[in-house]
């Protein structure tokens, strides 16, 4: 139970120890001279971003209070800390975090009054921090959120990318990619820290054995304060900046070489520039892993560098510092730090790799093969000599650990076979021996001919196994190193494996994934080392994710349970399932779930222009778009929902259940199908919506830019959510976790943490639809005999071919590669899925009849998933991970 874990009281500072302007001045004070000093508006002039910046600055300077403070004791009491390597965080706003996590709400609603504004608008004119794609960088700025509010020392390492994620604009019924310039109006939210800077090398070559980079650019440290919720403890997110090491070359720009002068720079600034826009596939580019090594270098030089100012001996590091690889993005930090203790602090390659092995621990978050990181030898040797090497050498070295254990395996598979094989072989030798009597017989010719044949029959013959040869290939299915399957003769280390091998602890981030990566992906690391394979559900913050997005539920749960404790410990959420048979309550609940709707509605209306009623059941799939997730079915089925309602009479029409179904996700930029995806989706509303015969029967809006913003506007108006991946390739998902939360009904497939989903709020609850796990890899391989087409499926399918929605020949594509066996193969079998998904859909609407039901089964759906609070996934990190020392009173404590 995470709240007895939180019995923690910061050690108690009585005395003051600002160090700015924020104590000394009041908040109203405070926002007063932001706004004048810092700002420079006055406050005739206040305009809503100057506002939003002086309110900013304000909180700002109370975070940086609680950050000294913080930093400053964890420093004097020296405990482990957590360090969160991460290439994406997806923080979102930080605005109304901040305040209602310090505890500041009130205060700062009062001192707006006066210019007339309230914290909700004023917060709009922050832009979102999308340093991150989707799920997997959310899940890192909820663990963020989590540590501070659990009192753990952690901190964030990743990268400040000048521009994050694209902005998704529509244009032609296309998504159109725009930059995202979230740096534009400053950032209030991060400290630059011009005196924390590391070197990062890169290229270069060995000589005597020693690494010199042909290239070196300096890491410059940036700190965003995390504070806890309602504790004095604030957290930190350290992001690197990249800078030359001499900005201008003087010489250079004297001989009148400009571009040469600003070249340092020009490369400098690649490497910060940009998030690569992809979700769950890699892009495998030299660029790509040159920011993986910078932010990794960066912090681990950083880490040691803080842990030698308290301690001597390195050997202690893995009592200080645990270094958690969120997926294998940070994995090149396995050969960092076996260099920078070896190379830099003269330890031996047997110590170093001690240390780090107990220092490093690697989350795995997908088992999509086009995910897993794969770099070519040829690149790592080009751009990182000395890791190369060193790989080399971890790999050659753990061959050998496990040779013996391979030996094994294949002398005991040789022993079942040989026996076998002795048998078969003595019959055929009879038969053979029969065969040339018998021709003896039938005289000379016979004889020849039946000779040829035995000899013959003799060459084919099985030869009896070499056992080295064996054992040679079965230790490559181990190795880090291994041939492209696709490019002869391509050496590719394999990132995942140098994670598993480097690492003491190895996740999964739910019960079903975590089974797949052992079965699946790892299957023959759990037999070296089983115990290093555990589960960590996924978790999401309850504060951003219901209290803060959606304060009108949050009252009214506060309310009913007498107490607003459940923020910090979900398991009190629970309390509210006899509420579900409350008439009265029902009704409230659905009052706030109708006031969510309405501002949706308008949201819709601003970015799209249609106009839709808040009385239809909002129906909502939000998520990068991708194949897997299968936003593509969801558009078949509606084309079928629409065709049924064009068909019925005016009589069958009065009594269907109206929808408004609300698509929301990017597409990577170079993602071919999930873009033509986007183009289906926005052609299917462009025709539905404007006709007359269906009007609020049923729209089919797609919102555009879709973020943690717009999330946290979309996620408390849903009544169903969609999360309908193919069994086994969402590893987790944690948007389903969100909307449960917040009293959406999920309809989904028997993937990731649907099934916990499923087992805490009951199964019945759910509308769950769709093959199994187990059954996927045979279905893949008899779907080219896949005759079971649902009628309904086809003809929605014939009305994109034929034109209904418009460009046939732009979606023709698209439908082969469902259709056409030669051309995609319904890899993620839609036709497979497709009538359980409409009995699924039929379900949805003869419950939404009975909103009594319903609204029932929202509340249960509330009260069943304080679960998926990321404080109990991070609760269960630190104790059976990360082994962390915890603020107990003042003091740190084991667990
Ligand atoms: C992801 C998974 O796809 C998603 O299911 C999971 O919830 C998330 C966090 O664990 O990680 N993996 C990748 S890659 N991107 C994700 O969002």
């Amino acid at each position: 139970k995470v709240r007895s874990m939180l019995d923690i009281s910061f050690p108690p500072k009585e005395e003051d120890t600002s160090n700015g302007v924020a104590p000394k001045l009041g908040v109203e004070a405070s926002i007063e001279h932001e706004l004048k000093y810092r700002v420079s508006a006055n406050n005739t002039d206040a305009r809503p971003v100057k506002l939003y910046q002086s309110v900013a600055w304000s909180v700002h300077d109370r975070l940086v209070d609680a950050f000294d403070q913080t930093q400053a004791y964890w420093k004097e009491k020296d405990p482990k800390h957590i360090y969160y390597l991460s290439a994406e965080f997806l923080m979102g706003r930080t605005l109304t975090n901040a305040v209602n996590n310090l505890d500041l709400g009130g205060e700062y609603a009062e001192a707006l009054k006066k210019y007339g504004a309230d914290l909700e608008t004023v917060a709009t004119g922050e832009l979102d921090a999308a340093l991150g794609n989707g799920g997997l960088g959310r899940l890192a700025a909820c663990f963020l959120d989590s540590m501070a509010s659990l009192d753990l020392p952690g901190w964030g390492y990743g990268i400040r990318y000048r521009y994050g994620m694209f902005k998704q604009g529509v244009k032609d019924g296309l998504q159109v990619e725009l930059p995202d310039y979230w740096l534009d109006n400053g950032n209030p939210w991060e400290i630059r820290r011009p005196e924390t800077q590391f070197k990062v090398g890169f290229y270069g070559s060995l000589e005597d054995g020693k690494w010199v980079p042909g290239e070196e650019v300096i890491a410059e440290a940036y700190d965003v304060p995390i504070p806890g919720y309602k504790t004095k403890t604030c957290g930190n997110l350290r992001l690197w900046d990249a800078l030359a090491p001499e900005e201008f070359d003087l010489e250079a720009f004297n001989a009148g070489d400009y571009s040469k002068a600003v070249e340092q720079k020009r490369r400098a600034d690649g490497i910060t520039a940009v998030l690569y826009p992809n979700d769950a596939t890699e892009e495998g580019k030299e660029l790509r892993l040159k920011q993986q090594f910078f932010f990794v270098s960066a912090s681990l030089q950083d880490t040691i560098a803080r842990y030698l100012e308290q301690h001597k001996d390195l050997a202690g590091l893995p009592d200080k510092a645990c270094f958690q690889m969120n997926d294998t993005h940070p994995t090149i930090a396995v050969a960092e730090l076996m260099r920078l203790l070896i190379d830099e602090h003269g330890l031996s390659y047997d110590d170093a790799w001690a240390i780090t092995t107990k220092c490093v621990a690697y989350t795995n978050h997908t088992v999509m093969p086009e995910a897993l990181e794969k770099w070519p030898v040829r690149v790592l040797a080009k751009l990182l000599p000395r890791h190369m090497q060193l790989i080399e050498q971890i790999n050659s070295n753990w061959l050998d650990s496990i040779t013996g254990h391979v030996t094994a395996k294949v002398e005991a598979e040789l022993a079942a076979s040989d026996a076998e094989k002795q048998k078969k072989a003595d019959a055929a030798a009879e038969e053979r021996k029969a065969a040339l009597v018998a021709a003896e017989a039938k005289g000379e010719e016979a004889l020849a001919a039946a000779k040829k044949m035995v000899s013959e029959e003799e060459a084919a013959e099985e030869k009896p196994a070499d056992k080295a040869t064996l054992v040679e290939e079965k230790l490559k299915t181990y190795s880090i190193i291994q041939e492209n399957q696709w490019t002869k003769g391509e050496m590719l280390v394999n990132m995942a494996y140098l994670a598993v091998v480097g690492s003491f602890a190895v996740n999964g981030v739910a019960a079903i994934h975590s089974e797949i990566i052992k079965t699946d992906i790892f299957p023959h690391f759990v037999e070296i080392f089983p115990e290093r394979f555990q589960n960590k559900t996924n978790g999401v913050t309850l504060r951003r994710w219901l209290a803060y997005c959606n304060p009108e539920l949050s009252a009214l749960i506060t309310e009913a349970l007498g107490t607003d404790e459940w923020v910090r410990d979900a398991t009190l959420l629970a309390k509210l399932k006899p509420f579900a048979e409350d008439a009265a309550f029902r009704a409230r609940w659905r009052e706030v779930k109708q006031q969510k709707k309405k501002a949706l509605a308008e949201r819709i209306r601003e970015q799209t222009g249609y106009q839709v009623s808040t009385e239809p059941m909002y129906d909502i799939h939000v998520k990068r778009i991708h194949e897997y997730k299968r936003q593509y079915m969801n558009a078949i089925s509606l084309i079928h929902r629409y065709k049924v309602l064009k068909e019925m009479t005016p009589e069958q029409r009065a009594k269907a259940v109206p929808r408004v179904v609300v698509f929301g996700g990017k597409a990577a930029s170079a993602y071919y199908m999930a873009k033509k995806i986007v183009a289906l989706i926005l052609s299917i509303g462009e025709t539905v919506n404007n006709d007359p015969e269906i009007g609020d029967l049923l729209k089919v809006v797609f919102l555009p830019n879709y973020n943690v913003s717009e999330a946290e506007l979309i996620i408390p108006a849903a009544e169903i959510s969609q999360h309908i991946s193919t069994a086994g390739t969402e590893a987790s998902g944690t948007s389903n976790m969100k909307f449960a939360l917040n009293g959406a009904l999920i309809i989904g497939t028997l993937d990731g943490a649907n099934i916990e989903i499923g087992e805490n709020t009951g199964f019945e609850n759910l509308f769950i639809f769709g093959v199994k796990a187990d059954e996927i890899n045979k279905l893949r391989e008899d779907r080219k005999n896949f005759s079971d087409y649902d009628p309904r499926y086809t003809a929605a399918l014939q009305m994109v071919s034929s034109g209904v929605f418009g460009r046939p020949e732009y979606f023709e594509d698209l439908v082969a590669s469902i259709t056409d066996m030669n051309r995609g193969n319904d890899w993620f079998l839609l036709a497979n899925d497709f009538a359980s998904y409409m009995d699924a859909q039929d379900a949805i609407d003869e419950l939404y009849r009975d909103q009594e039901e319903w609204t029932r089964r929202s509340i249960i759906y509330t009260a069943s998933n304080g679960f998926f609070s990321s404080d109990r996934t991070i609760d269960q990190y630190a104790r059976e991970i990360w082994n962390v020392w915890r603020l107990e009173g003042s003091d740190y404590q084991r667990h």
